[in-house]
């Protein structure tokens, strides 16, 4: 396989101006026939034209309307090669025959449940006709459908409807005309039986837009909170960003056989269904919550992504961390911005800094890739995300909406790179960014360790900072990271106190600007070793450092047990106190998990359960921030800190801090159950959804206990549950344990919802992810479950992903959990790439466990890679893995 780099690229030899495509869909075959207007970036220079192209059937091509004779093109298994088109514009056309019936990787032109639709980005617009398949090809496209009217009445493309009409055959036709230039990867295309629930949207300039959401008839009741998302964010990019949409029309169709979540086609969106069908009964409030923020990212890509593009595959941060960024903002100000911000920082420091640390370690801005697909990361995403957030940090609300302006000024209808993101924000606020561009270019998450002291007599506190890059594979060594720190100082009460200014290289920086005082300063740490010294700190204080996270780095400070339990119960950062309980959590379970490997006993310390419940009963916290703060970290956070990851261990520790808690604390979980239950009406508000998720969390502590009164309460709980949210976490508590109940309930909800897929997936991940001793067995016999199927990649996720998210049955001794996967990404494989390299990533740390495990893993890793006929996708995860 081939591996394409950045420093290779170039520009391309010729331009598209316009694309008209011709659709004849069929049963057996459709036919393609593409005309498009080519034109040479330099006039007079005739250079050969290739054209990418996979799994087509050329038929015919014809420049200026004449044939071409055989010898005038090659054709190949990936491309058709012009060998010497005339200099100057030409007409350039191809009819080619594909077959989306028989299209199993969900790319390209493809049917799900009896309907025609599309996925092209990064490179599937190859599979639909040839081209050059590459962003920065940006052109105007007209697209014709024709199909049958009774077994495909919609039809659907980007754009505006221009005609439509009967044809002969019980056939008929539609044509759409997109008037915005778009690189071929936003191309869109449906044809199918659906319905719209239909709404109107007032743009800021008094524009109406209609907005049309298409599922199956029986699914379009389940689509009112995606419309109320969809308006919700038409609304915000227009307040936040001063974003109007751009065309009078605004569709959206729902799938149920999509490799990811969604795809921001131009004013034709495509989405996983489990992404917009929601109901109180089958939806849980997770569900609703990644509804509003998924329909939000792709809306918000109508100018992040589609008006403003990627000039290359390697700059996907550039559209996808912007667009992350902005809809983390867009959930933020819709619910709790401390409660989201602590689950976007969870999900970095599991996923991302767990890839950062293993063989497809990679920066923001990848430097190649063998297979693109490869590359839709948690650190393109998430950690790009935080490279955008970062730019917020430094210049401010204001200052970053200046950049933002400026770049979309700049840039609307082009296709562009990160630095030009960055010169947007730089010349925007006239400011000095230093190193920053390395966190495009460098892989590895700092660690940032620091120090402080008081000087009584000088009233002086010092920081002292230290950073350094852990090596990545093809990078040994790294320079230190521009990193921003936002940081406050607290006095003996608990009190943010002012900071008027510190020293920096010798040199005095103030902080304060104009009459009121600051609490938060944010230090640019930009060396391998930094100081900063505070004057006139009248006490000495307990520094709060990186509050809301403000830099994606690991943070080693000196602060003690006691100053953490202090930041915990009064820090003014709500994010720091969650994170100092996380810290105190942390380590609280790395000395157990000592204990455990000695056969010691396992002890709580009494200062972490108070602490605990201190946060419990205080009622004026947010209660999702009380559940989240009351929540253990993850076992592959903690395992991720061990020298030799110990699956078991972590496991058991983890399940005797739950129990302990629980015992200790039963009363006050009891109330809280209690209290917060409620028969109203289910409202997706934050309040309510708070509500239940310190409800739900306390239930899961009570289901831990071996108490018949529990055990019944949870039982309970589940019985009278009137939505999703409160009847799955009931399911979830109750089948911690293995047993009669536990089986007993799982039936009875399989018997509730086998006829809702989604519902379905839902018990199909609880069963796979499940800790219970042995499961790979269970899994094995959910393979052969009638409403299971490898074709559709929602049910793999929530089978086989599942399967891999349980350290203890994934990484079982016995390697039964790795040949259980390494068999089935070789049948993946041949269905589905895409979804067989996911699934294969669950093999990259394998290094990080010990001797027994590491063999057993590697062989999996071995058996695959040499595998013949297999995919680019999962051999390039696989043989990076074992690097
Ligand atoms: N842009 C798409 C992702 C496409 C992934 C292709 N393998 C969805 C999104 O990020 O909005
Ligand atoms: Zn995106």
């Amino acid at each position: 396989p081939k591996e394409i780099f950045l420093k290779d690229y170039r520009l391309p030899d010729y331009y598209f101006d316009t694309v008209d495509l011709r659709f004849s869909l069929g049963e057996e075959k459709t036919i393609v026939c593409a005309k498009i207007s080519v034109v040479p970036r330099v006039d007079g220079v005739a250079a050969p034209l290739a054209l990418d192209g996979v799994d087509l059937k050329l038929i015919l091509v014809k420049i200026n309307g004449v044939e071409l004779k055989e010898e005038d093109y090659d054709v190949d298994a990936r491309h058709l090669i012009l060998k010497g088109p005339p200099s100057g514009s030409f007409t350039l056309e191809t009819v080619t025959e594909i077959s989306p019936q028989h299209n199993t990787s969900l790319e390209g032109l493809y049917k799900s449940s009896g309907n025609f639709c599309t996925q092209c980005e990064a490179e599937g617009f190859r599979k639909i006709t040839y081209f050059q398949d590459r962003p920065d090809i940006m052109a105007k496209y007209t697209v014709r459908i024709e199909a049958d009217k009774s077994l495909y009445p919609v039809l659907l493309s980007n754009g505006n409807l221009i005609d439509q009409g009967d044809l002969e055959g019980g056939r008929h036709f539609a044509v759409w005309e997109d008037p915005f230039k778009k690189p071929c990867y936003l191309f869109a295309l449906v044809a199918g039986q659906l319905e719209s629930r239909d709404d109107t949207f007032i743009t800021c300039s008094g524009r109406k837009v209609v907005l049309r959401i298409w599922t199956p008839p029986q699914d379009l009741p389940k689509t009112l909170h995606a419309m109320y998302s969809l308006k919700a964010a038409m609304k915000w990019d227009e307040d936040v960003f001063g974003r109007e949409y751009d065309l009078d029309l605004f569709n959206i169709v729902v799938v149920p056989d999509f490799n990811l979540g969604a795809m921001e086609n131009k004013s034709l969106n495509i989405f996983n269904s489990k992404l917009i069908l929601a109901s109180p009964e089958t939806a849980s409030d997770a569900d609703y919550a990644a509804i509003l923020s998924c329909i939000g990212h792709e809306y918000f890509h109508n100018w992040t992504g589609n008006r403003v593009t990627c000039r290359d595959w390697f700059q996907l941060s550039l559209k996808e961390g912007l667009t992350i960024f902005r809809d983390q903002e867009f959930s933020s100000d819709l619910g709790s911005r401390t409660v989201k911000r602590i689950g976007d920082v969870s999900k970095l420091r599991i996923y991302q800094f767990s890839q950062d640390a293993g063989p497809m370690a990679h920066p923001v801005r990848p430097h190649s890739y063998i297979k693109m697909d490869n590359f839709y990361t948690v650190t393109v995403y998430q950690k790009g995300a935080e490279v955008v957030r970062m730019y917020k940090t430094l210049l401010g609300s204001e200052g970053f909406r200046k950049g933002t302006d400026l770049y979309f000024e700049r840039h609307d209808g082009q296709a562009v790179t990160c630095e030009d993101f960055f010169a947007a924000m730089r010349d925007a606020n006239n400011v000095d960014f230093a190193n920053f561009l390395l966190w495009y270019s460098q892989a590895g998450s700092p660690i940032v360790k620091v120090t402080s002291s008081y000087n009584v007599k000088a009233h002086t506190f010092s920081l002292k900072f230290s950073q350094t890059v852990p090596p990545t594979p093809g990078q040994p060594t790294k320079e230190p990271m521009f990193i921003p720190v936002a940081m406050g100082l607290l006095d003996s009460s608990g009190k943010d106190m002012p900071l008027s200014s510190f020293y920096q290289d010798g040199k005095l920086v103030s902080i304060t600007s104009g009459a009121q005082p600051v609490y938060t300063a944010v230090l640019r740490v930009t060396k391998a070793e930094e100081e900063f010294v505070f004057t006139d700190v009248a006490e000495k204080p307990i520094p709060s450092l990186l509050r809301g996270y403000s830099a994606p780095i690991h943070l080693h400070s000196d602060l003690t047990e006691n100053d953490l339990f202090f930041l915990l119960a009064h820090d003014s950062d709500e994010f720091n106190r969650w994170e100092a309980g996380q810290i105190l959590a942390r380590k609280l379970m790395l000395s157990q998990v000592v204990n455990f490997q000695k056969d010691n006993k396992l002890v709580l310390d009494p200062q972490f359960v108070h602490g605990i419940k201190c946060i419990l009963l205080d009622s004026s916290l947010d209660k999702e921030f009380i559940a989240q703060t009351i929540t253990l970290p993850g076992e592959g956070e903690i395992m991720d800190m061990m020298e030799v990851a110990d699956p078991d261990a972590v496991h058991a520790v983890q399940s005797f801090i739950t129990k302990q808690l629980a015992l200790e604390l039963k009363q006050e979980f009891i109330t809280l159950v209690k209290e917060n239950t409620s028969s109203e009406k289910y409202e997706v508000d934050h309040v309510n959804m708070a509500r239940r998720a310190l409800k739900n969390t306390a239930l899961g502590y009570l289901a831990s206990l071996e108490d018949e009164e529990m055990s019944e309460l949870v039982l309970n709980e589940y019985k009278s549950a009137t939505n999703m949210t409160d009847q799955f976490s009931a399911l979830a508590a109750i089948a911690q344990k293995p047993g009669k109940a536990r089986e007993d309930v799982l039936a009875d909800f399989y018997e509730k919802w086998q006829h809702d897929y989604l519902v379905v997936n839902k018990w199909f991940s609880l069963q796979s992810a499940s800790d219970i001793p042995g499961n790979v067995e269970n899994v094995k016999k959910l393979l052969n479950h009638p409403a299971f199927g490898l074709r559709n990649p929602n049910k793999v996720h929530s089978l086989i992903g599942g399967f891999c998210a349980s350290p203890v049955n994934f990484h079982a001794k016995d390697g039964s959990g790795y040949k259980f996967l390494g068999d089935l990404v070789l049948q993946l494989d041949k269905l589905n790439p895409q979804v067989a390299s996911r699934m294969v990533s669950a093999f990259s740390r394998w290094k990080r466990y010990d001797d027994t495990r590491q063999n057993l893993a590697k062989a999996q890793l071995e058996m695959i890679v040499c595998c013949n006929g297999l995919s680019e996708n999962v051999f390039e995860i696989a043989s990076k893995s074992l690097l």
